[in-house]
């Protein structure tokens, strides 16, 4: 079986702990190919030589580094369906959706290849004479990438393209349940021209190297898509440098009594089971008002239940499988904690029968605001049912949770929309349309529990990874004081 090391200074290298893990194939819980388990001593040597590449990558005109960015959004198109089908084998979505977490990438890469020719800083008058001012942007330094397997293509994308657009150098911890698509990803920047020790990629435990790729003072800034316990321990190990974290959601669809039925039920499916519910943006939650709950009810329960679980390389399959084992128990410790709580289930709740991580697209009705099920993440195909008198009502179960990501409100009223838009908090709201599907060139991150203020893509991604300098020339050729000698 195929073997893979650390990509360290541009080429593979040894783990120094001479061990290996295996990524499984979700669907039929076959090894795919070995991976390095790294240590902290690796890290280290992975921070030093991006360190060591800094000075010559951040002297590179921008404009160069979005050149290189371009041709690598060319190799991923070039190998769409190729690599499309290694995320379906090793994550487990769709074919389609693989296609997307692919496009994704390539979206961002266009994008930020343009951001080599912008890069805007801003002019503006000084308040004296013979003098002028103005901003520009500069790099963090060494930057630590750390990803989840749910796009494993997509998100290693969202981050590093930006970080290299912008100057700095980078050392990338993709998911241990995700590194073959993260070997894929190095492989080809490297290919479309990214210097060696630019991009660096260390695979291992998390427990066991995340406090080095935090903490070391090397590190300028550090970008987490996971976990709210993780971005936790993150804050508090990082010490003084730039943190962006984006800790996942509990998303909830509103429902109200005007809303086209039809178009919020292909909403909701396409919400809560795409992806098999993997998503940090998928619809967790329905709130719906009590006069269309029994009729919508009906409705979502019969679609449900022909939903296809097979193995996302199947064009006939409708819902992948999750991740890994411990996915599948977690999913059904919510199930079993859900009926405990006293919610009634309308469909699923059971993992599927033989090999692969499978678990039934699962229905909650009859849910409360306080029940656990309805406030904690579970990461899979299990959404909860709660019922709303109207929208403020709505509004404020909506906002019941300690995450804010994202949200949805199907109506034909535009006041109860802006009512949504205004009352809801969440870093994304969308209007007669599902809980996901976010684009690149818009901002993308949450309020409260899921993150730290920080916005990933879009303009806001160039934030994320550079520093303002603000710069004044004075061409007078005396001395002149501000906020003193301004008469
Ligand atoms: C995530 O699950 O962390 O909006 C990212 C979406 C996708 C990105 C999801 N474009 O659903």
């Amino acid at each position: 079986m195929k073997r893979f090391g650390l990509f360290i200074g541009g080429k593979w290298v040894f783990p120094s702990s001479g061990k290996y893990f295996p990524s499984l194939n979700p669907a039929t819980e076959k090894p795919i190919a070995r991976f390095a388990s790294g240590s902290e001593h690796d890290v280290k040597h992975a921070i030093d030589v991006a360190e060591a590449a800094l000075p010559k990558w951040k002297n590179v005109p921008a404009p160069k580094r979005g050149q290189i960015l371009l041709k690598f959004a060319g190799l991923l198109r070039q190998d769409k369906e190729s690599l499309a089908k290694l995320v379906s084998t090793e994550m487990g979505k769709v074919l389609p959706e693989a296609r997307g977490d692919v496009q994704e990438a390539i979206d961002i890469a266009e994008y930020m290849a343009g951001e080599g020719r912008r890069l805007f800083g801003h002019t503006t008058p000084s308040e004296l004479q013979n003098k002028f001012a103005m901003t520009i942007r500069v790099p963090l330094g060494v930057c630590s990438l750390i990803t989840p397997w749910n796009f494993p293509l997509a998100i290693p994308a969202w981050k590093t393209m930006p970080a290299l657009v912008c100057g700095n150098t980078v050392v990338f911890k993709p998911s241990s349940d995700t590194p073959m698509c993260a070997a894929r990803f190095v492989e080809l920047l490297a290919k479309a021209g990214v210097p060696k020790g630019v991009v660096n990629m260390v695979t291992g435990p998390g427990e066991q190297i995340g406090k080095e790729l935090v903490s070391n003072p090397k590190v300028r800034g550090v970008s987490f898509t996971g976990n709210k316990q993780t971005g936790e321990w993150i804050v508090k190990n990082a010490g003084i440098k730039k943190v962006g974290l984006e800790l996942g959601g509990k998303n909830a669809i509103i429902i109200l009594d005007d809303a086209d039925l039809g178009l919020a039920l292909k909403g909701v499916v396409w919400g809560a089971f795409g992806t098999a519910g993997q998503r940090c943006t998928a619809a967790s939650r329905v709130i719906v008002s009590q006069e269309v709950q029994k009729e919508f009810e009906k409705m979502l329960v019969k679609k449900t239940s022909s939903l296809r679980l097979g193995p996302g390389t199947n064009p006939s399959t409708d819902v992948g499988p999750l991740i890994n084992k411990k996915a599948v128990e977690k999913v059904h410790y919510y199930t079993e904690l859900g009926l405990s709580e006293g919610a009634k289930l309308l469909t699923g709740g059971k993992p599927g029968k033989g090999k692969g991580f499978f678990y039934e697209p699962t229905i909650f009705s009859e849910v409360s605001p306080k029940m656990r099920i309805a406030r904690e993440e579970i990461f899979g195909p299990s959404l909860s049912i709660i019922s709303a008198s109207g929208v403020e009502e709505a509004i404020k179960i909506a906002n019941s949770i300690e995450y804010g990501l994202s949200s949805s409100i199907y109506t034909r009223d535009i006041s109860n929309a802006f009512r949504a838009i205004e009352g809801i908090e969440a870093g994304i709201t969308y209007v007669n349309s599902s809980t996901i599907g976010a684009e690149v060139h818009l901002p993308f991150g949450g309020v409260k529990g899921t993150g730290n203020g920080a916005r990933e893509a879009g303009i806001e991604g160039i934030n994320e990874f550079s520093e303002t300098k603000t710069v004044y020339i004075d061409f007078s050729g005396k001395l002149q004081r501000a906020q003193i000698d301004t008469d």
